[in-house]
């Protein structure tokens, strides 16, 4: 997409692809980020508490190879608790907190730089899945890229080998990364924590529709339309999709697409990786001396790795 594509733009052309497509990042509107919040509670999305399991096991040893005094860069920091939940271990002298949406970052860096004062912060509203251009306030020393929550699944692997090749140009002689990364496991597992019993999964991805009626002008009708959420062995990926229950045409400003019923609107992939795949993604990135910390089923990980040998 041309930087200058508004998000109706991009959101009418996904919509006329063969494989008619909705990008994951208009899931987040206000009421897509209480629904993934409550997501993050449901028993089937193990996620984000085995990450934060790992983290309360292991953060002393990682806070340990990172060194204290770190630029710490939380790439898409949202509430920024997951970092400021390492502070006390990691003791970073700079935080810088990255998200699109600099509103939000910047109230909870308020309410933490009163807990940390001794931390100096900074909040940067830029969609670094693009670039990733740092300002010179962003000290250059000792920085340690921080990318939690298996945020880099929504890429494809070669964007997100060139997202980690580009976070790497950013590290310096003496930077390193901090990245949580969901595994492959039974594919029970994966399809419940993308299908959940309570239909909280379903509305997170419906919700999509009422977003882009929103920025588009649409006239998506939600109750037309069906959730689904499952892993493609084949692609190493969970899929979520949305069906038409029966065949109808959404219309908005400039455009129209018919859908066939069944047919599917691609909202997002979720890959999941091997142990081994990951580290190997780190080290053709050009990231080096991969330390990788599990929980006891190996569902998930979180490598630190050097932008240069140590
Ligand atoms: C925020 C992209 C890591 O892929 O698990 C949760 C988003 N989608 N349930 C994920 C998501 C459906 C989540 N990430």
């Amino acid at each position: 997409m041309p930087t200058h594509a508004t998000a109706a733009d991009e959101l009418a052309a996904g919509l006329l692809l063969d494989t008619p497509t909705i990008s994951p990042k208009f899931l987040y509107d206000a009421l897509g980020s209480t629904l993934f919040e409550a997501i993050c509670e449901l028993p089937e999305y193990y996620p984000t508490r085995t990450e934060a399991g790992i983290f309360a096991t292991h953060g002393a040893a990682m806070a340990r190879v990172a060194g204290s005094g770190t630029t710490l860069i939380d790439l898409g920091a949202g509430n920024c608790a997951k970092a400021a939940s390492l502070f006390p271990l990691l003791q970073p002298r700079q935080y810088v907190a990255v998200d699109i949406s600099a509103d939000f970052v910047t109230d909870a860096l308020n309410r933490l730089q009163q807990r940390f004062p001794e931390i100096g912060m900074l909040a940067l509203g830029v969609d670094f899945s693009r670039q990733l251009p740092l300002p010179d306030t962003v000290r250059a020393a000792q920085r340690l890229f921080f990318y939690p929550g298996s945020s880099i699944g929504n890429f494809a692997p070669d964007e997100a080998l060139a997202f980690l090749q580009r976070v790497h140009g950013a590290c310096g002689d003496d930077g390193a990364i901090l990245i949580g990364i969901d595994l492959e496991k039974d594919h029970a597992v994966l399809d419940a924590a993308y299908d959940d019993a309570l239909g909280v999964t379903g509305a997170f991805n419906l919700n999509i529709l009422r977003h882009a009626n929103a920025l588009l002008g649409a006239d998506f009708d939600v109750r037309q339309w069906r959730h689904e959420g499952f892993f493609n062995p084949a692609m190493s990926r969970v899929e979520m999709h949305l069906t038409a229950r029966s065949g109808h045409t959404v219309r908005w400003p400039g455009g129209s697409r018919h859908f066939a019923e069944g047919e599917r609107i691609h909202t997002e992939n979720s890959y999941k990786y091997r142990e081994a795949d990951a580290v190997d993604l780190l080290a053709r990135a050009g990231f080096t001396d991969a330390q990788v910390w599990t929980d006891p089923e190996r569902w998930f990980a979180v490598i630190y790795a050097r932008g240069a040998a140590a």
